[in-house]
């Protein structure tokens, strides 16, 4: 069989768009074959495409026998119909195509490396080794559709709050935030590195737009191997000028209940795909609020795991917690000592003005109130261990009038995660990065 050119036609509708209303109407549709049955005279073909499915239905007699005889087609295939639209109450979306042209633009295998009819999963690895075919499924279509939609309500929210989108450099010439988990990467004849984070400049801008908002890659070099992880994460950085730590949670907050609002109001068919319609509810405000030393206290008395103060909450812990606290809590005034230099000691220096905003065992966000002033800053900085001269820049713009200021970073994968019921966060990135993956 040939491959057929699209010669001059192009596609009049989306599935989506193709409604009985149209009965009788001739259109144009694109796309690829999620299933395929051949019943002898009479064979059925579901054409996907980005929107949706559509029932094309030839049987013999009705559709021209060449007609027939190139609807022998094979999972994901990928085809142009012209056709006539036809109301069927029987039919998924009470309407078939009847074909009067099929054109064969591409073909496939006999046997795919995945399964495509959406009847069993394939094991996650093997999926993300074919990962542009896998994204056709109909579960990758909501998780992305979902995906797609939770940037845009961010970004929306944000942008009716006076907040500036920012774009800033990905590549850096000296490690900023101090930390080991950097990938050096050759510029030119000079070593530099891939950003960790945007914090730095996020809060330069914060002293020039006063509320700026990044949705943008970050690199993290850590060798974990969890479901929670990657090497490469999208992140939502927010900054405000002349707020504190309180300010930035209630605004984190409401733009956690106006995103998953609007999935609610705009993206409850995926939601459904993904058995997430009652799981993913819009949380009642405000978000529930623990501090540090009362969740430490709460995990030894309640589940008898002893964290000393000053340590991280371990991954038991949180897991533990999670069956305790399921919806979006946040936990704040960390220990000074395991937060980075930019966060504000409290008034009793131990302490930090910092928070996370969990979702039951999962970190979704930190973030916190900044040092801003240009002395306490640099000590800031060495007591960390850490060369202040080579902040040089940085520290120069605390100088010029910076602000009081808070912001938070927000890992997007995770919340997708989250939202869509996902078991591991590799599902919730078109093409994940970890320690083990570098393709596609
Ligand atoms: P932090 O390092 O906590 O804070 O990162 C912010 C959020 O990003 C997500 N995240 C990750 N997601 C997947 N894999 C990883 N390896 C990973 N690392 C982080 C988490 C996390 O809560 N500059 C500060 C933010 C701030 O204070 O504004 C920062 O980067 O969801």
């Amino acid at each position: 069989m040939s491959i057929d050119d699209m010669n001059g036609w192009r596609k009049t509708h989306y599935t989506r768009d193709v409604t009985p209303e149209l009965d009788g109407q001739e259109v144009i549709l694109g796309g690829w074959v999620r299933n395929y049955r051949d019943l002898g005279g009479l064979k059925f073909i579901t054409l996907q495409d980005k929107y949706g499915e559509r029932q094309i239905t030839l049987k013999k007699g009705v559709v021209s026998d060449e007609v027939f005889e190139k609807g022998k087609v094979g999972y994901q295939y990928c085809l142009m119909i012209k056709g006539k639209v036809k109301k069927f109450e029987k039919a998924p979306g009470g309407i078939e195509i009847i074909p009067t042209e099929i054109k064969i633009l591409n073909k496939t295998p006999d046997k795919l490396p995945i399964d495509m009819t959406g009847e069993t999963i394939s094991e996650l690895d093997l999926r993300l080794n074919n990962r542009a075919l896998d994204l056709r499924s109909l579960r990758n279509q909501a998780i992305f559709e979902i995906r797609g939609q939770v940037l845009m309500s961010i970004r929306n929210f944000l942008l009716k709050q006076d907040f500036t989108e920012i774009t800033t450099p990905k590549i850096i010439g000296s490690a900023t935030e101090g930390g080991t988990e950097l990938f050096p990467i050759m510029y030119f004849d000079k070593e530099a590195f891939l950003i960790q984070s945007a914090q730095l400049y996020k809060e330069q801008l914060g002293g020039v737009y006063e509320r700026v908002f990044e949705i943008s890659p970050a690199f993290r070099a850590e060798k974990s191997h969890t479901k929670r992880h990657l090497c490469e994460i999208f992140t939502l950085d927010v900054e405000m000028s002349f707020a504190d730590m309180n300010d930035v949670q209630k605004t984190l907050e409401e733009l956690v209940h106006n995103v998953i609002e609007d999935v609610r109001e705009n993206r409850m068919p995926a939601l459904k795909v993904l058995n997430m319609e009652d799981k993913t509810i819009v949380p009642k405000l405000p978000f529930p609020r623990y501090k540090y030393d009362e969740i430490i206290e709460l995990v030894d008395k309640k589940f008898g795991i002893t964290i000393e103060w000053g340590e991280d909450i371990s991954t038991e812990a949180y897991r533990k917690l999670g069956e305790e606290l399921t919806g979006y809590y946040y936990i704040t005034h960390w220990p000074m000592e395991i937060k980075p230099f930019y966060i504000l000691p409290s008034n009793n220096p131990k302490y930090s003005e910092s928070f996370d905003l969990q979702m039951g065992w999962l970190e979704l966000v930190s973030g916190g109130t900044r040092v801003h002033n240009k002395q306490q800053l640099i000590n800031a900085i060495e007591a960390k261990g850490l060369n202040s001269a080579s902040f040089e820049s940085h520290i120069s713009v605390f100088g010029f009038g910076m602000p009081p200021h808070a912001g938070f970073g927000l890992g997007i994968a995770r919340w997708i995660t989250f939202i869509c019921g996902l078991d591991d966060i590799r599902e919730a990135v078109m093409y994940p990065r970890t320690p083990d993956r570098l393709t596609p």
